[in-house]
């Protein structure tokens, strides 16, 4: 096992990284901003190295800073986290060429995946089923884009090769509009992301988003921990995700399960993996893959018992994937709800200390998070401060279980989300299960 690893990441997953090298005897090093000397792993670490000012790109995106902590600690392994380096093909390949290991994919995977268009063209030869469309870059022939867009059916949608997460998209209902929606966004994706490469694909008006989470040794052995249902959102922020899906058979899991398994083998994928679906009409459709961990993977661990961070560190030690996949048995239902500090009416971030914090607790209750009482959440990073996580036998317990921890959690001196996650979870659609990506947006009303 890696003998000592940096944490270049902060927060609750800083946090959730420093617990499972612990369980495993590695030794951890913090790298932290001068606004985060009193995050909670920050204390706990072994070592702690402070990287630079506040702002984000002076600090936890400060490459060679990061890698110098790891220099002068002796450690052998840099785990990214999510957001910030983690899908950085370059970083991973500078933690890899200074001579440590990157707790992730191998950079050209990430690269691949970087680049949507790369990515489709990888997982449709791979045998993973997609969204009708382009089949490669929108040219310059306009003949040919009215046909292909007429042949595809309108609504059709074009998207940046380099975008992502729902940035650098614009939908496109009629043949009037196209050329003007093209060009639009060709120039938008060379101001944004460097890369005015567009693609073309069906608009699919009411999708769910389901996606597979797998883990994959890089030696020839993968498997998939089932679905998670992210369809819960605002503005592309995920508000509540759970696992498994609602309506979603135990043949459809395994069908599309194994063929992301497949794809994982085929490019030889090394680490955990998320393949993002669209889910309509009974069928899955391929959009992006995340060759990160994610801030929603407690809910498969909790259906499967398999902790993704560890297994990304024993992987990233070199050992086989200590799982088959009839190892894995999903048990019970999950959900999360991610407490933001933010205004509830109008969503902007509300940083700031945290007077009082009393956590929730009882069967099945998980909490991921770094605050306490007397704790600041800065102004400069993201406003999700911690994760509430249900498990019970059922669905049904799950959201009774994660209701009851809603109405004890408390959180003072700061504004969060939590009026709002009572609000989806005593909703009827939702306790019905499988609303689709549009619904919490409509039931809060289009801004
Ligand atoms: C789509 C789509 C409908 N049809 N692609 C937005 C984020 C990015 N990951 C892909 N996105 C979408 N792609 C086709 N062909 C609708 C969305 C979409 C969405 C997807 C997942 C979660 C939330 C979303 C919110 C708005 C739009």
């Amino acid at each position: 096992m890696l003998a000592k690893v940096v944490i270049a990441n902060r927060g609750e997953i800083a946090l959730r990284i420093l617990r499972a090298c612990r369980e495993l005897g590695i030794k951890t090093v913090a790298v932290h901003s001068e606004a985060d000397r009193d995050l909670k792993h920050v204390r706990l670490a072994d070592e702690s190295v402070c990287i630079g000012p506040a702002p984000s790109n002076l600090s936890y995106l400060n490459v060679p800073a990061i890698i110098s902590a790891a220099e002068v600690t002796d450690a052998v392994g840099i785990h990214p986290g999510y957001g910030f380096l983690s899908e950085n093909a370059d970083f991973a390949e500078r933690v890899e060429n200074s001579g440590f290991v990157f707790i992730g994919p191998k950079p050209e995977s990430i690269r691949i995946m970087g680049d949507k268009v790369a990515a489709i063209k990888a997982m449709q030869d791979a045998g993973v089923p997609c969204v009708p469309g382009s089949d490669g870059p929108v040219g310059d022939n306009t003949e040919k884009n009215i046909k292909l867009a007429k042949k595809i059916g309108y609504p059709i949608i074009i998207k940046a090769a380099g975008g992502g997460g729902g940035r650098g998209m614009r939908v496109v209902h009629s043949e009037a509009a196209l050329l003007n929606s093209i060009a639009l966004t060709k120039q938008e994706a060379g101001q944004f992301f460097g890369n005015d490469t567009v693609y073309m694909e069906k608009y699919l008006e009411t999708p769910r988003h389901v996606e597979i989470q797998v883990l994959s040794d890089g030696q020839g052995n993968a498997i998939h921990l089932a679905e998670r249902d992210c369809s819960m959102q605002r503005r592309n922020q995920k508000v509540v995700e759970e696992a498994p899906a609602p309506g979603i058979t135990e043949e459809q899991r395994q069908k599309i399960g194994q063929r992301c398994v497949d794809a994982c083998i085929k490019i030889n994928y090394r680490g955990a993996g998320t393949f993002e679906f669209l889910y309509q009409d009974g069928e899955f459709y391929f959009i992006e893959m995340n060759t990160r961990v994610q801030v929603e993977h407690p809910v498969t661990e909790m259906i499967t018992g398999v902790d993704i961070i560890k297994e990304q560190l024993y992987i990233a030690s070199g050992a086989k994937l200590r799982y088959k996949q009839s190892d894995i048995k999903i048990s019970g239902h999950a959900i999360e709800c991610r407490i933001n500090a933010e205004d509830a009416k109008t969503f902007m971030p509300s940083p700031g200390m945290i007077e009082r914090y009393h956590p929730p607790g009882g069967p099945g209750i998980r909490v991921d998070t770094h605050i306490y009482g007397g704790y600041t959440v800065p102004p400069h990073y993201d406003s999700m401060v911690g994760k509430l996580i249900a498990h019970g036998n059922d669905r049904d317990i799950a959201i009774a279980r994660m209701r009851g921890a809603l109405d004890e959690i408390s959180i003072t001196g700061i504004k969060t989300n939590i009026d709002l996650h009572k609000e989806i979870l005593g909703d009827a659609a939702f306790q019905v299960g499988g609303t689709n990506i549009h619904y919490l947006e409509k039931k809060l009303g289009i801004d």
